[in-house]
């Protein structure tokens, strides 16, 4: 990304969080409630890799081949703050729910003192805020604009229902590996990320070209799906193997129970005595029981696993996006190009 792009982006986030303060302040908001919005605002939204912001102003230039007009470049700057305020929301959701310790290198929002589960309520008012910049920034006039309305909520609709099965696929206290299938696995990591990641910025940035051919985001959904898949199994991966200090978080895959994609590798590898550790230790709130099952995965060599899953898939992610003329390549490629070998 252009430090230039970075730049602007971010400056854009400042008016917009000005703008929801000035809001509360017309409103006669309590002044301890505007500085709270501020505060809950600037925690939340700003600190993350921003890939899926700015990857609507790549999507303009791809489809608008470098002539996109000042005008749509900023609408597209504000609908990709939508999709990072729509991520806030969800990441201070799923750090609940997760039972997590950092985020983005600072501590969940809900593990703050003043904060603990008023952090629900404000999951509600970032989602919210979303609508307010829309209705602000892109407008009723815009042709494109129930039609972003509707993406988003589709698209919130499906990541809900993600979480759903990510979060009942995993209850505590309860051993059961026959449920942490592939097939299991593929239709939580699509739902709870793919969606949200690579096909709501794609889509966005197709709406605000003016593509009204349903055909074109059939094969946005497609190939995104395929994106969203490898980007969950990378964040998978790196819950085990990723460094805290450059992932901004502490994995907690493996004492929650999670079906992800080293378990289910794992069980898919293992001999029936090897099964039986998995059995005992995997989904316990126990350090010596996370050890064993991270002891298990050395063993059953899964990061030389992953590495060649990443090469082959991103081969294959390379020749569906040039396999198909519908939409320029280079709608999906930068998206693909900014995670590929991804440390954080
Ligand atoms: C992320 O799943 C999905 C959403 C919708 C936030 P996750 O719990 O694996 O994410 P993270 O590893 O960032 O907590
Ligand atoms: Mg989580
Ligand atoms: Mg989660
Ligand atoms: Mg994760």
């Amino acid at each position: 990304m252009s430090e230039d792009d970075k730049t602007k982006f971010l400056k854009c986030f400042e008016q917009l969080k000005e703008e929801l303060v000035r809001d509360e302040i017309e409103d006669n908001q309590v002044q301890i409630a505007v500085d709270w919005i501020r505060e809950m605002i600037s925690y939340n939204v700003p600190h993350g890799k921003l890939n899926r912001g700015i990857a609507v102003m790549d999507g303009m230039r791809a489809l608008g081949k470098d002539e996109v007009s000042e005008k749509d470049m900023w609408k597209a700057m504000v609908v990709g703050w939508g999709i990072e305020w729509l991520q806030a929301y969800f990441l201070v959701a799923d750090d609940i729910m997760d039972e997590s310790i950092t985020r983005r290198g600072q501590p969940c929002w809900y593990r703050q003192p003043h904060v603990k589960m008023n952090a629900i309520n404000d999951g509600i008012l970032l989602e919210m805020q979303i609508y307010k910049l829309l209705k602000r920034h892109v407008g009723v006039k815009d042709p494109a604009y129930a039609h972003l309305l509707e993406l988003f909520h589709e698209v919130t609709y499906q990541t809900a229902s993600g979480q759903l099965i990510d979060l009942i696929t995993a209850p505590i206290g309860v051993v059961d590996l026959s449920k942490y299938t592939e097939e299991a696995y593929m239709r939580i990591v699509t739902y709870k990320t793919a969606f949200y990641t690579f096909y709501l910025p794609a889509a966005s940035a197709m709406r605000l070209s003016g593509i009204e051919d349903e055909q074109a985001y059939k094969v946005a959904n497609d190939i995104c799906v395929k994106l969203g898949q490898f980007f969950q199994i990378q964040d998978d991966y790196l819950d085990c193997y990723g460094d805290p200090k450059v992932i901004g978080k502490i994995g907690t895959d493996i004492k929650d129970n999670k079906c992800g994609w080293l378990v289910v590798q794992a069980l898919k590898k293992c001999t029936a005595e090897q099964r039986k550790i998995i059995e005992e230790n995997y989904g316990k709130d126990d350090a010596e029981c996370e050890k064993k099952i991270k002891a298990l995965y050395v063993e059953l060599e899964l990061e030389k696993l992953y590495l060649e899953y990443e090469e082959k898939s991103y081969k294959e992610l390379t020749e569906i996006m040039e396999g198909q003329s519908v939409l320029p390549k280079e709608l999906f490629s930068s998206m693909l190009a900014k995670i590929y070998k991804r440390t954080k």
